[in-house]
């Protein structure tokens, strides 16, 4: 399961951990595998999330049908004899129209910082008129190398797939074009094998049982929104916020308090639904998950707030970035008893 240590240690650099005595390191030969970072950038439900569970085994990001799921970037670590890929998902790249969506598109920007290798996911199966300029953009300014991912090919016929490899070619030099179903798992050999290819040599950057950066706390947080995202509609899913309060691990139970935070008494309503009942279905629903997921049991409680326009309020869409809030959480560690 993720790592619960604290993110911040676990995103660092593990090349330190272990002490060579003066045998080993006259007799070991240095391992120089390949390592290095891959960030996937895309339009909203191209299936960048899909495909970063697919190939870290397991998820750590969640999925629904809806565009704009993703909202933070996270990494997927896959470790394998021949080197380590950090991979970076991002949200859907769109015209930003809130505070929030600003945070998202300089969350797309985060991840493209100090990268190896720029994936670019195009749904296939989606009819393009014409090339998305907004996504190539990414890869002309982007100065390592692109591939481009051509996700959903088991919706698609050969014979709609050919004209659009050979629109994006005259495009952009990639440095290889992979059709994908990332959620068949079709193409994903291939396509690590290209990654890997373009991948400086050096030693992995995280322990090799590490599969993400993202805290569990986090992930339990993103659990229930998805399960809020996939029982309502229209503007509900899009205004939802869940911010976990308490999470608290006892020897026999895993003890979750969360807040869902919408924009009007209205979708209040909603999310709470007739004597409860859709909140009742949003928990055991992300209950259930997360059970499976950690292996213990849950006790999940779910509040629901009004904060009236927090998408367009800089200050409530940096409180619900987990990056913000794993720092904010460490700086509350060191203050008592630190002694210094
Ligand atoms: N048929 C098919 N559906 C897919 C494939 N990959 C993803 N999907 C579906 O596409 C939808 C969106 O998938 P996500 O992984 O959430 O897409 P995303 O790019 O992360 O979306 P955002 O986070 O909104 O940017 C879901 O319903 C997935 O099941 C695929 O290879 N084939
Ligand atoms: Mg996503």
């Amino acid at each position: 399961m993720v790592r619960d240590e604290s993110g911040i240690e676990s995103s660092l650099p593990n090349s330190s951990s272990k002490q060579l005595s003066m045998n080993e390191i006259v007799h070991s030969a240095p391992v120089r595998g390949r390592s290095g970072f891959a960030a996937i950038v895309g339009r909203p439900n191209a299936g960048k999330s899909t495909l970063i569970n697919k190939l870290v085994g397991q998820k750590i990001a969640i999925v629904t049908a809806k565009p704009q799921t993703t909202r933070n970037r996270i990494q997927g670590i896959v470790t394998r004899a021949e080197g380590q890929t950090v991979f970076i998902d991002t949200p859907g790249l769109y015209d930003a129209d809130s505070a929030l969506g600003r945070q998202m598109m300089h969350e797309v920007a985060a991840a493209l910082e100090d990268i190896d290798v720029l994936l670019l996911l195009v749904d296939a199966s989606h009819a393009q008129t014409h090339l998305d300029e907004l996504l190539l953009s990414k890869a002309k300014r982007f100065r390592g190398k692109t591939i481009l991912v051509l996700n959903k090919v088991d919706r698609v016929v050969k014979e709609t797939l050919l004209p659009l490899i050979e629109q994006f070619t005259q495009a952009f030099e990639f440095a290889a074009i992979v059709p994908i179903s990332a959620l068949k798992g079709v193409g994903l050999e291939q396509l690590q094998q290209e990654i890997l290819k373009l991948l400086p040599e050096g030693e992995p950057h995280f322990p090799e049982d590490q599969v993400t950066d993202q805290p569990e706390r986090f992930l339990a947080a993103e659990v229930i929104r998805e399960k809020a995202i996939q029982s309502t509609h229209h503007e509900v899913p899009y205004a939802v916020g869940v911010h976990v309060d308490k999470y608290e691990e006892k020897p026999r139970l895993l003890r979750i308090e969360a807040t869902l935070s919408v924009e009007r008494d209205s979708q209040k309503k909603i999310l709470i639904g007739h004597k409860g009942e859709m909140l009742k279905k949003i928990g055991t629903e992300a209950r259930k998950e997360l059970e499976k997921m950690t292996g213990s049991k849950i006790y999940l409680g779910l509040f629901v707030k009004v904060q009236a326009d927090w998408r367009e309020n800089p200050a409530k869409v940096k409180e619900l970035d987990w990056h913000g809030q794993l720092e904010a959480l460490s700086e509350l560690q060191r203050e008592p008893g630190d002694g210094e």
